[in-house]
């Protein structure tokens, strides 16, 4: 049975010392929650740090023993490890760099050996686990050279790679010393995900400029491989945060600060302590509202909420300060007796006590300088079950690409920051209802568990893809034994495609005519009394018949419209059917909701996609990556999919060469099989093909589904004559 791993640094389990014994936590986390329908399945794992300094190896035991029963594996960290590797190379070295702080990052060797032994590390750990069936998914920023560590020990492993944060422009990656191996490390996984497509633009470019592998449509070909690169915005567990703000203590919670407050309106910020976050810019921005609009004044005050976080680091404990500071003299100028401008926390609170602040809050600040997406963003809106609330969001925050239906604003510009709360503060009902509705649509169907479900499944298909896509040279001894299996059946079926097949390409197609030495080619293989030739063309009928038509052979023209046994007229292959909308639709109705400005035109056979007014490269970035979809999802179907201008076109009947292919397959029944093509179409008639056909791709790329390729025309008609 195959199973999945996941790995992260921490565990969603925090072991907590106190005097007496050990406690086990569960963590609040959106990755945990998220995660935890697919770690808590039958059989799968999650390992990592479980946040505590053990002692000696009978307590490593009874930590590991507790963890497995909730399927967990423990990766136990020393203090040096900690210092070097997590608050040293993750915490100052890619913490800040990624998020555009390079200004504070060091860049010290022995954090850097630390930062590889520790995933060197965690890679023991996922191999002591891992079968050669299972799925390994890491996570984020402290494992980015596991994937490659796993892909050396298990080449054939399904690895999976999320990053929860940004991924900057190449021009701060490529300060970094190790930017190599960091890069490398990634590279070992089959599927690399961001949160936005702006991040793994700047992947693929930083992977280009370092490493030379271009990509396209995401798809980077490191010589070994294929690696997949996608955006995969991560949501909330939404339910979860409806019920938490439904709570009976949530509710109470919030009578109790609504007394407090009297009338007082409420903007609300919540973050971890980080510069990331952008909270100084927030605070400075809130007093300039206050300074620009004094009506506001004793009539709105915000509560902010700001988590200890890594305060042993120096730049954190600077920005407390300068935090603290900024509170307590805003306070000092503006306050009075029955008003306190900023209620400011410095400390953690459980959920339905944040659950209450949500309610209480009328305008959600989620203005961070950089944020990979930001989750607070997305609780807020799913807080607000009567929707009312405005949310103010940075566009430097992920979730800005998913929710704009919120004010976006930039948190540099705190002049900016100051309208957009006067105009959050005076927005009409209706408009807050209309955009928080189109936000909560949006939330509750692009949750964690959708997100980790898309990931997982396009990492399975990835894998597919990969072990399909293999095809090997046409040997000397290949070709003996296709000449065995040909020699032995008593019925055989040659499918033979046209152009870049049996005649090279010419400038003018209506040049491409066949010279004597094929038609006799054709004759002769035709004459074989055994033997059913087909010519399988998108040309059309007209052309194929002029050239070919005296022979003794059968066609397939335009793909699979029109088809013609030997002796017989000319016939359509068509069944008007529209049952497969049913399961297209929805495929299409993903990539509307993944491509802002894309829409689906329906037509009476056909679905269209169009995605002319999207971003451009988005546009034909998901256009790829569609065509790649759907071709995988109709290949047992009779669907055909095309490309258009700035249009995919998914068309009913099942006309193209595969379906046409299968059906001289079930009329023959053959005993020896042939199918030989040089391009796209040609690769539904291998789809068609049963395991054991010899199918055939003419030309240099290797991908293909054909299980063989030969380089030239000149090849395939060695081929042929090699069976006369
Ligand atoms: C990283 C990326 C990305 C906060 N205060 C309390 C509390 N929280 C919870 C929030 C939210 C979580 O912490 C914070 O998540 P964010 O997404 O906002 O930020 P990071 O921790 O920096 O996370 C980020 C994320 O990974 C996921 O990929 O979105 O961009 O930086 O869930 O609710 N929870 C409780 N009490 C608090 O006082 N219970």
């Amino acid at each position: 049975m195959s199973r999945t791993i996941i790995v992260s640094n921490r565990l969603p389990t925090k072991v907590l010392r106190t005097e007496e014994s050990l406690t086990f936590q569960p963590s609040e986390g959106g990755l945990a929650t998220g995660l935890g329908s697919i770690y808590r399945q039958q059989g799968n794992v999650w390992v990592g740090w479980p946040g505590l300094f053990v002692e000696d190896a009978s307590e490593e035991e009874y930590v590991r023993e507790q963890l497995r029963d909730d399927s967990m594996v423990p990766v136990f960290l020393t203090e040096p490890e900690i210092r070097d590797f997590y608050e040293g190379f993750s915490n100052s070295t890619l913490w800040p760099t990624f998020h555009y702080f390079s200004q504070y990052a060091t860049y010290e060797q022995s954090h850097w050996e630390a930062y590889v032994a520790v995933n060197e590390k965690f890679c023991q750990a996922v191999l002591a686990l891992a079968g050669p069936e299972d799925t390994i998914w890491v996570h984020d920023y402290q494992l980015l050279l596991l994937p490659a560590m796993l892909r050396q020990a298990r080449p054939e492993a399904t690895i999976g790679f999320f990053l929860h944060i940004p991924f900057p422009s190449y021009e701060l990656i490529r300060v970094l010393p190790w930017r190599k191996e960091l890069l490398e490390g990634m590279l070992g996984a089959d599927l690399l995900g961001f949160h936005t497509f702006g991040y793994m633009r700047h992947f693929l470019s930083a992977v280009s400029q370092l490493l030379g592998f271009s990509s396209q449509n995401g798809q980077i070909e490191t010589g070994a491989r294929t690696v997949l690169v996608d955006a995969f915005p991560m949501g909330i567990d939404y339910e979860r945060y409806v019920q938490a703000a439904a709570s009976a203590a949530a509710v109470q919670h919030e009578a109790v600060y609504r007394e407090a407050l009297r009338e007082v309106r409420v903007i609300l910020s919540i973050d971890r302590l980080d510069y990331s976050k952008g909270i100084a810019q927030r605070l400075r921005a809130f007093e300039l509202l206050i300074q620009r609009y004094p009506e506001w004044r004793e009539q709105v005050s915000l509560i902010m909420v700001v988590v200890p976080s890594r305060d042993q680091v120096a730049q954190y404990a600077a920005l407390k300060e300068e935090i603290d500071e900024l509170v307590g003299r805003i306070n000092a100028q503006y306050r009075t007796i029955g008003w306190t401008p900023i209620h400011y926390f410095y400390r953690s609170f459980p959920l339905e006590e944040l659950a209450s602040l949500y309610r209480l809050a009328e305008v959600a600040l989620v203005t961070p300088m950089r944020d990979g997406m930001n989750l607070v963003a997305k609780e807020f809106v799913a807080s607000k079950a009567d929707g009312h609330g405005v949310l103010i969001l940075s566009e430097r925050a992920g979730a800005a690409r998913e929710l704009s239906d919120a004010l976006i604003i930039n948190p540099t510009d705190t002049g900016q920051l100051a309208e957009a709360m006067h105009d959050a503060l005076v927005m009409p009902e209706d408009e807050q209802q209309l955009r928080m509705g189109a936000m909560q649509a949006l939330v509750s169907q692009y949750n964690v568990f959708a997100w980790a479900k898309l990931f997982m499944d396009r990492l399975a298909y990835t894998k597919i893809k990969q072990h399909t896509l293999a095809t090997e040279m046409l040997t000397p001894a290949v070709l003996q034994q296709l000449r065995v299996h040909y020699q032995d059946a008593q019925q055989r079926l040659l499918l033979l495609d046209y152009d870049g097949t049996l005649a090279p390409f010419n400038t003018n197609p209506q040049r491409a005519q066949p010279d004597q030495e094929l038609r006799l080619l054709l004759q002769a293989l035709a004459d074989i009394p055994q033997n059913r030739v087909v010519i399988i063309s998108g040309r059309d009928r007209h052309t194929l018949e002029a050239w070919l038509g005296h022979l003794p052979i059968d066609f397939i023209a335009e793909h699979g419209v029109w088809l013609r046994p030997a002796g017989e007229e000319w016939q359509l292959f068509q069944t008007l059917n529209n049952e497969w909308m049913r399961d297209i639709r929805p495929i299409l109705e993903l990539y509307v909701a993944r491509t802002a400005g894309s829409f689906i035109e329906d037509k009476e056979y056909s679905l269209v996609w169009h995605y002319r007014r999207a971003d451009a490269e988005l546009g034909a970035m998901r256009a790829r990556d569609l065509l790649n979809h759907l071709t995988f999802m109709t290949s047992n179907s009779d669907l055909q999919v095309m490309e258009g201008n700035k249009v995919i076109e998914i068309k009913t009947a099942g006309i193209n060469k595969g379906s046409a292919a299968a059906r001289w397959l079930a009329t023959y029944q053959p005993g020896f099989t042939l199918a030989i093509g040089d391009d796209r179409t040609d690769e539904d008639t291998f789809r068609a093909m049963p395991p054991e056909a010899y199918t055939v791709k003419v030309g240099s790329t290797p991908r293909s589904l054909a299980r063989f390729s030969v380089a030239s025309t000149t090849d395939v008609r060695k081929l042929l004559r090699s069976l006369l």
